[in-house]
């Protein structure tokens, strides 16, 4: 009978995980005005970073090798090591076998060649759509860098943005390489010194302004490995203290830190050389104690400050915690990351964001993301009732709303 009974509800569950559209708070994914920018189709999904790193472990081809080729070359290298000379059972390997299912891929064995017939490997607005129905998502926050050329060529055009995609602005550059920003900005004609003497204050405000009039985001970003500390006198702790934050104060925008990546340990590795970082959340404190006027969305590498983020949620009102981020996006610790922010939090937090370089990759991530808050969902409300209260589909309906797209809207618009 209970058996029965829990059966029933993770039917309900799923029904309405599955037709709740996402907001994808964080994707690496650009709207097609900004042309080359926005990657599709097979030899782009085997070019992953993710994948890359993988494939080096099977093949051991000498970097310069590997880096000399052409893509479709590499798309080869990699599809040999981990679907041919290995069973694909990593998260991002056997994701690639959910995007061949989505599209409709006989079951069993299927090549690279299959794959590249199956994509397309140029987005048109069709193939766009089709996407973004398959993965059950309504709309995109994409990682606009102001100082990627490529990039700012195009939205110095006045390019028309396509409105199921939205700007976020990735400040790295400024806040974690600040001398080489400084001649950057220096050579577009802004006043700014490397020892942020003169006007440079003042300019970079100009500057950020012109951005968020031109971008208009829905929130400013930039990462950090475990050397964020706050307060700072040093250059990152005056950039927020006089230019981010009130930046972001006056136009409501939320500041997004991902903090825990180390960046470039095997540089050789190119993008795949990140790793992983254990990083104090006293920063984090002291940011949201002292900044009751800004917001900021969080979201933490290391499994170890998963715990500590959330107690810090239950502090601040002004912090949301977003995401599964890169290292922590696996099916084991997405369940486990997700419980604990259920158990401490309730249905406040945002549990996942794709990191979609690729625009297939919306597919596989939301399937996963949906089983897992799907499974954990259902534990949790088969619980409840268990215990003698009522779950109505219109309160599943809401809680599934609030996770996968009020509580990113609610907090950016507060
Ligand atoms: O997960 C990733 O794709 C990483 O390469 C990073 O880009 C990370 O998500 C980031 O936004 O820094
Ligand atoms: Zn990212």
């Amino acid at each position: 009978q209970e058996a029965l009974a829990q059966e029933a509800l993770a039917q309900r569950v799923r029904r309405i995980v599955d037709a709740t559209p996402v907001v994808d708070m964080h994707t690496h994914l650009y709207a097609p005005a900004l042309k080359e920018l926005l990657l599709c189709g097979a030899d782009e999904l085997m070019c992953f970073h993710y994948l890359i790193s993988e494939s080096f472990r099977v093949h051991r081809l000498p970097y310069d090798v590997f880096w000399g080729m052409s893509k479709r070359e590499q798309a080869e290298v990699v599809w040999r090591a981990l679907f041919e000379q290995s069973t694909p059972l990593s998260e991002a390997a056997s994701g690639v076998i959910e995007i061949a299912q989505a599209f409709g891929m006989q079951p069993g064995r299927f090549t690279l060649h299959d794959l590249r017939a199956v994509l397309s490997d140029t987005p048109t607005a069709a193939y766009i759509d089709k996407v973004f129905q398959l993965a059950g998502v309504d709309l995109v926050v994409m990682t606009n860098d102001p100082f990627d050329r490529a990039e700012r060529a195009y939205w110095a055009q006045g390019v028309e943005i396509d409105p199921k995609f939205r700007a976020s602005l990735r400040l790295d550059t400024l806040v974690n390489q600040f001398a080489d920003a400084c001649q950057d900005l220096q050579a577009q004609g802004f006043d700014v010194a490397p020892d942020l003497s003169g006007r440079t204050f003042a300019e970079l405000e100009r500057w950020l302004e012109s951005w968020v009039e031109r971008t208009q985001p829905v929130y400013v970003a930039f990462s950090a490995a475990d050397d964020l500390v706050y307060p700072d006198d040093g250059v990152r702790g005056q950039l927020l203290d006089k230019v981010l934050l009130p930046v972001c104060r006056r136009h409501k925008l939320p500041l997004s830190l991902m903090i825990g990546a180390r960046r470039r340990v095997n540089p050789d590795l190119r993008l795949a050389g990140d790793s992983v970082t254990q990083a104090s959340l006293r920063p984090v404190e002291r940011l949201c104690a002292d900044n009751p006027d800004n917001k900021f969305l969080i979201t933490m590498l290391a499994r170890e400050n998963q715990h500590e983020l959330v107690v810090t949620a239950r502090k601040f009102h002004n912090l949301m915690p977003f995401g599964c981020w890169w290292f922590v996006n696996t099916d084991t610790l997405v369940e486990e990351i997700t419980r604990l922010r259920l158990e401490l939090l309730g249905p406040t937090f945002i549990p996942q964001h794709s990191d979609a370089r690729v625009l297939e990759h919306l597919i596989y991530k939301w399937q996963r993301a949906r089983d897992v808050v799907a499974r954990v969902l259902t534990d949790k409300y088969g619980a409840l009732v268990r215990r003698g209260w009522a779950v109505e589909d219109a309160d599943i309906e809401r809680d599934v709303r609030r996770l996968f797209r009020d509580n990113f809207w609610d907090f950016v618009q507060a």
